[in-house]
Order: structure tokens, then sequence, then C-alpha cells
């Protein structure tokens, strides 16, 4: 095998020492692609499409390194040239492919999948400017453009292009390849598409654009605001651009691989990631008519390769498309969408059809039609799917109904951002861990080892020093490593309650001004974007950054609590955060997150968490025990019952409970008035006491006590890091190796 030392003298054209970190990364970049480049691709008789509008894969550099097995290897030969790994790092841009958790799976996902030897490809879109780049102005969250493609990037262009026809034009794709390079294995692609045409210079301030010129900016943005009619038809055109050079692919893959059209559910498996790609259903059966096969069997076909996963019940977010729209983007998909409409309705009856009274599609009712599986993605939210939300569905087709809950690879969530809990880890069991999750386990043995806890102490420590010198240097921020670092990072919004959070840290704020100072000082961490158009969201990130500018502007009670935002959470930061927390908050209104997987990703490093009974943290809670989880709040069952009878009022909890009236009050106190925008805080506390839709007064008093006794817990050091032992010992559960395995024995059926 060729050492990285003779690839990076290839590569380079001076030597390490003399280089800069530029002219490092794009050799170290063009090495590892060319080792990509000779490991043999993964095939198989059957292979799997994960089709998603959203992969978060984050910086690739590392990742690949280690996947590669020569993580070590240029890590020492940086360092004998002087030069450091983390400073070629930051050079590297991140392609933010993804909104969040939904996104960020699909990476997990693709990195499980190739390294279980399975031949399964993503397909998705190549947006330009990815997610937008938050920025802070005047305690306000602002967007600009967050371009991340390069001369030198990871993208290879494939010489595949697809024609893609839509009502008043055609469009013809150009595809780009990333590899996705197994853990010490083969390969498997990302495809993703994009378009010649595209014209970046459309986009004028910040984030705004032509959104009707559709050659011009289809793939710009990820999600662009889709609050207006331009913005949802733009959506219709890529979700059809994606899907249709998706399907043209398989089908391209299928003929060069000799099979027969016909037996496509014997090679072919497609994985829809919720119902952005759902499209796919009604353009596929399209495909395989133009090609002679007739329409009963090509809806066969169709619904023995697809299978549907739904992150959400959240109403809002499950696709209901006009027909109208879609009439206007992609006219020749509505007599098949009729059809299965039809077909729907003559087997089950009005109440399952596909197309509503209002003439809108159903995108969800659709793929579970015509799919053969329908998976959620924890067990709380399956349960929930089955009793409740697609209640009908479930009645009909019992069979196609199953839970996969949510993972996260370890090589990026441990053995990438936090290689000090990794060799400790590797140090005491063992590395067989990194291919066998559950052999974490055998840390419960040190669960009594003074000397063991006291060392996971320190590296906790040591992980709080590195994050509190990275927000100093990128952000200037300025925090104390030997205070509780109580963090929160995910996306904004109402459901998970980050306005609960402020609110605690106002009542902290309050008591401390009292003379109730904490015994070990306490610094609230905030990472999350909003969306552009998410008005109530945004009025919660300008609270925070209010009160973070009046708390840790106060001596009297900055020495005690700080409350801080890091702007522009991103995949990067949250490998620096999450090595980094004590506690983790996973709070929101228990029915409503269906998985999540920040809270895997702490509990993995040692965070302990601080959660509601809901998605992932009822399995976490399972695992760890009671008595290592702080559990609050109302549960699911309660809170379905709520809804349905209508009968929760958040203004009788803000008048019947003082403390909870002082504390709403507070938004509009005189002191933060002064700081902020009145109009926004007054909009956040009308909501708050009027609507509440979230339930966040319900659930404020139970969080405040069980908050309490976290940090009163997190006194006894040595009780705390059995704790963190606990967790990271019980985590194994939530590789997404484990995930994979049983979407491949349940759904899938690859290399069998
Ligand atoms: I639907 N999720 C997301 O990030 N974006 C979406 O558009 C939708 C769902 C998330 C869920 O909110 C999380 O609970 C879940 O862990 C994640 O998808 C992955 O399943």
């Amino acid at each position: 095998m060729i050492q990285m030392k003779e690839r990076m003298e290839a590569n380079l054209s001076g030597a390490i020492k003399e280089s800069s970190n530029e002219e490092i990364f794009i050799a170290l970049l063009k090495s590892v692609k060319d080792m990509e480049e000779e490991k043999p691709v993964i095939k198989g008789n059957r292979k799997l499409y994960y089709i998603s509008a959203e992969f978060l894969v984050g910086k690739l550099l590392s990742n690949n390194l280690i996947n590669l097995g020569v993580y070590d290897e240029v890590k020492t030969l940086l360092a004998e040239n002087g030069r450091s790994i983390h400073e070629i790092e930051e050079i590297e841009k991140e392609p933010s492919l993804g909104n969040g958790g939904l996104g960020r799976l699909a990476a997990c996902f693709m990195d499980s999948i190739a390294t279980l030897g399975l031949p399964g490809d993503g397909i998705g879109l190549n947006y330009h400017f990815g997610l937008f780049k938050q920025v802070f102005k005047n305690h306000k969250q602002m967007e600009e453009i967050n371009p991340w493609i390069e001369k030198n990037s990871w993208l290879r262009e494939s010489g595949d292009r697809f024609l893609v026809h839509y009502k008043d034009f055609t469009l013809q794709s150009k595809l780009y390849d990333i590899d996705v390079i197994g853990y010490e294995n083969n390969r498997n692609k990302l495809h993703l598409f994009d378009v010649e045409s595209v014209e970046e210079s459309l986009v004028k301030s910040g984030i705004d654009f032509d959104k009707t010129d559709i050659p011009e900016n289809l793939t710009l943005f990820l999600y662009p605001d889709d609050s207006d009619e331009a913005g949802q038809l733009l959506r219709i055109y890529q979700q059809y651009f994606m899907v249709s050079c998706g399907a043209q692919l398989i089908l391209k893959e299928m003929d060069e691989a000799g099979h027969y059209i016909q037996d496509l559910d014997k090679h072919v498996v497609i994985q829809i990631n919720d119902t952005h790609p759902s499209l796919i259903i009604p353009e596929l059966i399209r495909l395989l008519m133009e090609r002679g096969v007739d329409k009963e069997r090509a809806i066969y076909l169709v619904s023995k390769v697809c299978a549907y996963t739904n992150h959400t019940i959240l109403a809002e977010a499950l696709e209901k498309w006009p027909m109208s729209y879609l009439e206007q983007v992609v006219p020749h998909l509505i007599p098949i969408i009729e059809t299965l409409n039809e077909r729907a309705i003559k087997s089950y009856g009005e109440d399952v059809a596909i197309i509503d009274k209002d003439q809108k599609v159903h995108m969800a009712y659709m793929d579970i039609h015509n799919g053969f599986s329908v998976n959620g993605v924890a067990a709380l939210h399956t349960k929930i799917l089955k009793e409740t939300e697609l209640r009908k569905f479930y009645e009909i087709y019992p069979e196609k109904f199953n839970n996969k809950t949510n993972g996260i690879t370890f090589r990026r969530w441990l053995l990438h951002c936090n290689p000090r809990l990794s060799d400790f880890i590797t140090e005491k069991i063992g590395s067989g861990w990194k291919k066998n999750a559950c052999e974490l386990e055998g840390l419960l043995q040190y669960s009594e080892d003074k000397d063991a806890l006291s060392t996971l102490l320190g590296i906790k420590e040591a992980n709080k020093k590195d994050l509190v010198t990275y927000l100093k240097k990128t952000q200037d921020i300025q925090i104390s490593e030997d205070s509780i670092f109580d963090i929160q990072i995910k996306r904004l919004h109402e459901y998970k309650r980050q306005q609960m959070n402020a609110l605690f840290a106002i009542y902290k704020y309050l008591e401390i001004k009292k003379g109730n100072r904490p015994s070990t000082p306490i610094t609230i961490l905030f990472g999350a974007k909003a969306a552009p158009a998410y008005r109530i969201a945004k009025d919660i990130i300008h609270l925070i950054l209010c009160l973070s500018e009046l708390i840790n502007n106060d001596p009297e009670v900055s020495p005690y609590l700080k409350v801080v935002m890091a702007e522009n959470y991103n995949v990067t930061l949250a490998e620096k955060l999450i090595p980094a927390c004590d506690i983790s908050e996973q709070i929101s209104l228990a029915s409503k997150e269906a998985s999540g997987t920040g809270n895997m990703k702490f509990m993995l490093n040692g965070g302990i968490t601080l959660g509601t009974e809901d998605g992932a943290n009822v399995e976490i809670k399972e695992l760890v025990g009671e008595e290592n989880i702080f559990i609050f709040g109302a549960k699911s069952e309660e809170v379905i019952e709520l809804y349905a009878k209508s009968s929760y009022k958040s203004k009788e909890y803000y008048e019947q409970d003082s403390r909870i009236k002082t504390l709403v009050d507070f938004i509009i106190d005189p002191k933060l008035l002064a700081i902020g925008d009145k109009e926004l805080l007054t909009r956040l506390y009308d909501e708050i006491i009027g609507k509440d839709w979230f339930m966040t007064l319900l659930d404020l008093e139970d969080y405040i006590r069980v908050k309490e006794e976290a940090y009163e817990a997190y006194e006894d050091k040595e009780s705390w890091a059995k704790m963190m032992l606990y967790n990271i010992a019980k985590a194994g559960f939530f590789s997404s190796d484990r995930t994979i395995e049983e979407y491949n024995r349940d759904i899938w059926k690859l290399n069998v």
C-alpha cells in the first residue's frame, strides 16, 4: 500500500513544513480521493437507494481518514512536520446540505451502510449554498449565504446526465458523486444532482433571490423559504428533479447490471426519507410504463420496491401538495396520482384517500398505500403512529408498520469528536466496540473504580477547556470551564421548547439576584437556527440573546450564571459542544419529538439527559435506569388527551401560579425592553400567555424542580462520574450500525 507520506509528496509542491494550511488541506483531499477511488465499489444482487432531500454530511476530511484507517498516520506525519491536523480540519468548509436531525440521520446511515458492507447509495441534490449561515445582529438572527463548493472539493463529476421534463421546459441534470467509505470497508456513493444552468449571482441580499426563475435557481438553496406560493412551487420543482433523476439512475443501473425491468423488485429497494422524495412513486410508475410495462404491473412493482420512513407527527410538517400546483409543474404525473387515489378509495374507502376534499395530495398516504413498509424512528413515535396519527392505515396494513429506532455513527460522534474518551474506552475494554458497539457495556466493570471514574472526570474537564478556548477564539464568547455546561443544541422550534429553558434562565437570574447562589456556577448554552420565515422561533432567539446580554453583563449574577447562544450552530460546532457537555437538554413536549438524535450523541459522550418522556429519551431511560437520567414533565398520553379535549389553557397556569407569572412577565421587563425589540418580545409574551401551543407552562414548574435536582447531583463528583460511565456504557444500542442492521433484516434484505 502506498504510504500517506508519498501521496502527500505527490500532491504537494513544497515540503509539509513550508506549505500553508490550505495547501496541506488540498493535498490531503486529493490523497484521500485517490485512496477512495482505489477501494472497490460494494456490489450485490440487490441494491438500496436511500433517497433524501437532505444529507447533512458535515466536514469529511477526518471522517474519511478515520474510515480509511489512516487518521493516526496522517496526524503523526503532520506532527513530525510541526503541523496540527486540527488546524488543517478548520480549512474545510462544512457542506450544510441538511436542516437538522433528518439530514444528519441520512449521513449517519450512509456511513453505517458502507461500514456493514451493504450495497446502498444515497440520492439527493447538490445545493450550492446549503442551509443559510446564521449571523446575529442587534440580538436577532440574520441569514447569509453559506457557500461550500470550492475548486477542490469532495464532489466528483459523474458522466451521467438525465433530462427532466416539466410542464413548460426541460432541464438537463449534471450529477456529482461523493464517495462514502465504510469504516475499514469498501465504497458506496452519495449521488447529488445539479443543473448546469444554475446561477449563483441570482442571490441579491442575504438569501433573497428570484423564486420564479427555476432553471437558474433550482439547486441554489436547501429548502428555500416556502411561506409563499412561489417558494412552494420551487420546492415541488426541486423534489421532482431529485426523484426523476433518481429513478432514471436506478433504471440505468438495472440495465447496466443486465437485469430485466420486470425483476425490479428483486434488485432494487428505495427508502423514502420522509415525504420529500415521495413523488418517486408516480415518477417510477410513469417511467416503467414508458418502457412498456403495463400500468397495473408498474404499480405492483413500485409498491414492492418503495419503503417509507416517517419522521414526525406534527401536522404542519406532513406534506400536502395542492393538485393545482402539481398540474402547473408536473402535469404528466397527475393521471398516475389519480389512479393511485381511485384504487385506494375503491379498496378502503374515502377515509384513506390520497387526494382530499380540498384537492390536496397527501404524500404520506400515497407512500403508505404504495409502499411495502412504513416505519417510525423511535418506539414511542411508532406507537403513536399506529395508535393515533395513522391508525386508519395501521388497521388496513398492520404488516407494513415497523419501528426502527434511530442511531448515530460512533465513528464521527465518538472516535472523531472525542479522541480522549475514545482512547480511554479502548484502554479499558479493547477496541472491539468500534465495530460492535454493545461491547461498551464492558465499561460497567469500572463503575466502582475510583481511578477510572476520576480519569473520566478529567476527560470531561479537558474537553470543556477545549470548548472554552474554541468559543473564545471563534466567537469571542467567554465562559468558565469550572461551570456546569448545560447545553441545548438543535433547530429552534416551539415544540423543542427552548423558550422553557429561557424561562429557567430568568428564574435562575432572579434567584441569584435574591442571593440564592448556586454552589457551582452554571453556563446555559444554546445553539439553534430558526427557519427564516418562522416568526416565533426568531422571537425566541431574540429573547435568549437579550437575556444573554443582560445576565452576562450583570456583575452580581454573571460569576454564577451565564447564558450563551453560539452563532451558526452546525455539525462542526456540534462536534465541539457535545464532548464538553454535562447536562443534555431534551425537553420537547412529550409526543412531539419523533426521536431526537442529539440526545444519543450526548449520552455517548457522557452528558446526562435532562428530558421529557419523548422520542428516544424513553429508550435512553429504559437503558440507563431512572437513577442515571433526569426525567420530568407530562407524559405523552396526558398530552395527547389535552389536545383531544382542547383543554390546555396556558393563561390559567400564568394566572394561578405566581412564580410562573413572574417569569413570563420578565419577558417584557423594562430591563429587557431596554436591550431588545419591544414588538418581538411582546409578541412572544402574548404568544406564551394566549396560546402556548406546546404547553411550556404545563411543564415549567416540574422542569425547574428537576433541573435543580440535576445541578445538585453534579455536586457529588464521584456519583456524577458513575452516571456518566453508565450512560456511555449503555449507549451501544444507539449505534446506527444497529439501526441499519435492523433496516436490512426487516426491510431491505440485501446480501441475504
Ligand atoms: I419531518 N426531523 C427533521 O429533522 N426534519 C424534518 O423535516 C422532519 C423530522 C427530525 C425529527 O424532528 C427528529 O425527532 C428525528 O430524530 C429526526 O428527524 C431523525 O429521524
